[in-house]
């Protein structure tokens, strides 16, 4: 029977509830997650704050915007036909093309009619003798259902930096994560781009194409590596499509869901030369290889750590002509890796262009945003366009933009005022029948693995409460305690614990987010999948059921 046929046959919702369960979020997680309880037969309502599906691919439409991992292996794994039919046309696809693939899943799976959009989430409060979650939109509606699931994403609260007379700017500013749907033309105008993380990198090299004069406005430099994407002919797409069983094989077995992962190797295990050859194979080839793939001391060993950093700094002198913008692009205060590596095309180059120029912000910091630019401590500048590539409220972020209030009305903000915490990433004790998709302390890396396998666990604990009767789920504070050791047993000795980034919880645009903290789960994805595996195989083991 189909999906959809099975959900017709259900008996109706708890007495006087609107829904079964309320997903919050239409982006990768929140689109599997409405298939899979269509399939036990729940009545879902999805409510999402933009107008089309997507999550990430439908806000990121900066220019350049596209993938870091190998298409082939971001792509949802659990609908064969849908890999059949659906063919990638680069190693590494744009945003348009990854937007249509998911608009192409909706259609496919008619999941638009249990989509409200334009319908951002305000309010969730969980009600304890009502065994139910009443949520509330910004419109000012409530809705209410058993079960609540944030599909809301990891990096999905976009930060704007807070400088003086922003509001003033005469010409168009744009956020890369709330990018327009018109396209922006560049062509002939002055451009300003401030921040030089993954978002920045991928817009200052498409960006650098065609305006007139591109300033990039550089607080850190970041260690970025060469994407080496290239288009996939049809023959090649076969070729991948008969080997999707062993690509989606080997994402589960590595340690961050990718292709690549860690060569079993220390560093100064090889001569030299050896050294030299293999990190010049990495950088040579497609995708994280020179990061993921490296030799297994990277991210623990200093040593190890300032030899491949010299490698890359190395390769960063030979692309950039002028030896003092060469100096301001590599990082001086961390190692290669020890923060997200941006991959890039020809980014390096950029800056040999007349129309290109880096200035250090760390030197001559923005001062304020004038009427016709930016002017730092030093210069003034003007722009047509200034774009904010200033990232993200990352991991707990898009939950503290809602007021989530669990047993006793305890707010999860209160909750987690030392810190995010939960079982898995998915469960937060004070908080029943709520799951979080991707949460904190979820394995990410590869993340539509990480969704899959999060979506399923969910789902796989959801029919065990149907086959059982139970409809009230929740951690216990021992379970989640155990988990949390855990969690910062193995972040224990990373050299990324010792540098600012979203990945330690660090964001400057963002009081009380300020000193790094183990803000996400840094053990392997196998390791991640097998704890949460083994609370199911326990019959739940760790979690209340009644
Ligand atoms: O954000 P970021 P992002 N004044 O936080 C600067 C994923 N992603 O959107 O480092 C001046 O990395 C800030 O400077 P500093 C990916 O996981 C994936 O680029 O704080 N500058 C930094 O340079 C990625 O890691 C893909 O000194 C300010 C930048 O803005 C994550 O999203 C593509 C400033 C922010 O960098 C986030 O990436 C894109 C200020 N007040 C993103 N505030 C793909 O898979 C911030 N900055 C391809």
């Amino acid at each position: 029977m189909s999906a959809v046929a099975q959900a017709e046959r259900q008996p109706a919702i708890a007495a006087g509830l609107d829904h079964d369960a309320i997903v919050i979020g239409a982006g990768m997680s929140g689109l599997y997650q409405l298939i899979k309880l269509r399939e036990l037969g729940l009545r879902t309502r999805v409510f999402e704050a933009g107008t089309g599906v997507g999550g990430t691919w439908y806000w990121n439409r900066y220019p350049g915007c596209r993938f870091d991992s190998e298409s082939y292996s971001y792509g949802f794994s659990f609908d064969k036909e849908l890999l059949r039919d659906w063919s990638w046309t680069e190693h590494f696809a744009s945003q348009p093309e990854t937007e249509r693939y998911l608009n192409l899943v909706a259609d496919k799976y008619d999941l638009r009619r249990d989509i409200q959009f334009r319908a951002r989430v305000k309010a969730a409060r969980w009600d304890e003798e009502g065994r139910r979650w009443t949520v509330e939109l910004e419109d000012g509606s409530t809705h209410t259902a058993r079960f609540l699931i944030t599909a809301i994403g990891a990096l999905s609260a976009p930060t704007m930096p807070h400088f003086p007379g922003m509001a003033d700017f005469k010409g168009l500013s744009f956020h890369t994560g709330m990018w327009p749907k018109e396209p922006v033309d560049f062509a002939g105008k002055r451009v300003a781009v401030i921040g030089t993380g993954a978002s920045g990198v991928q817009t200052i090299q498409e960006v650098a194409k065609t305006a007139a004069k591109l300033v990039v406005f550089q607080r850190t430099p970041n260690w970025c590596a060469p994407l080496h994407n290239a288009k996939i002919p049809p023959q090649e797409m076969d070729d991948i499509r008969a080997r999707y069983d062993e690509i989606f094989k080997r994402c589960e077995e590595t340690f961050s869901c990718f292709l690549h992962t860690p060569d079993p190797r220390n560093t100064f295990d090889v001569s030299a030369e050896e050294r030299e050859a293999f990190l010049e194979k990495l950088y040579g080839e497609r995708g994280f290889g020179i990061w993921v793939g490296n030799f297994k001391d990277l991210l623990t060993s200093r040593a190890a750590n300032e030899e491949v950093s010299r490698f890359v700094a190395d390769k960063i002198r030979q692309r950039v002509k002028d030896p003092k913008v060469a100096e301001l692009l590599i990082p001086k205060n961390h190692g290669f890796g020890t923060r997200r590596v941006p991959l890039e095309t020809r980014y390096y180059e950029c800056y040999n262009q007349p129309n290109v120029t880096l200035v250090d912000s760390k030197a001559t910091p923005i001062e304020r945003i004038t009427p016709g630019g930016i002017r730092t401590s030093d210069a003034e500048y003007a722009f047509d366009i200034i774009v904010y590539a200033t990232g993200f409220d990352a991991l707990r972020g898009a939950f503290d933009r809602i007021d989530f209030r669990g047993e006793d009305g305890v707010t999860l903000k209160e909750t987690w005022k030392d810190g995010a915490t939960s079982l898995v990433g998915m469960l937060q004790d004070g908080f029943p029948n709520m799951f979080m998709l991707l949460g904190p302390h979820t394995a990410l890396g590869n993340i539509p693995r990480s969704i899959e396998f999060n979506v399923d666990w969910v789902t796989d604990l959801l029919r065990h409460a149907q086959q059982t009767g139970a409809t009230r789920i929740e951690a216990t504070e021992e379970a989640r305690a155990r988990w949390m050791e855990h969690v910062m047993d193995v972040a224990t000795g990373l050299l990324s614990m010792e540098v600012d980034s979203w990945m330690t919880g660090v964001n400057i645009n963002v009081a009380g987010k300020q000193n790094r903290i183990v803000a996400r789960y840094t053990g392997s994805a196998p390791t991640y999948r097998a704890w949460a595996n083994d609370i199911a195989a326990r019959g739940y083991q760790g979690v209340t059921m009644g």
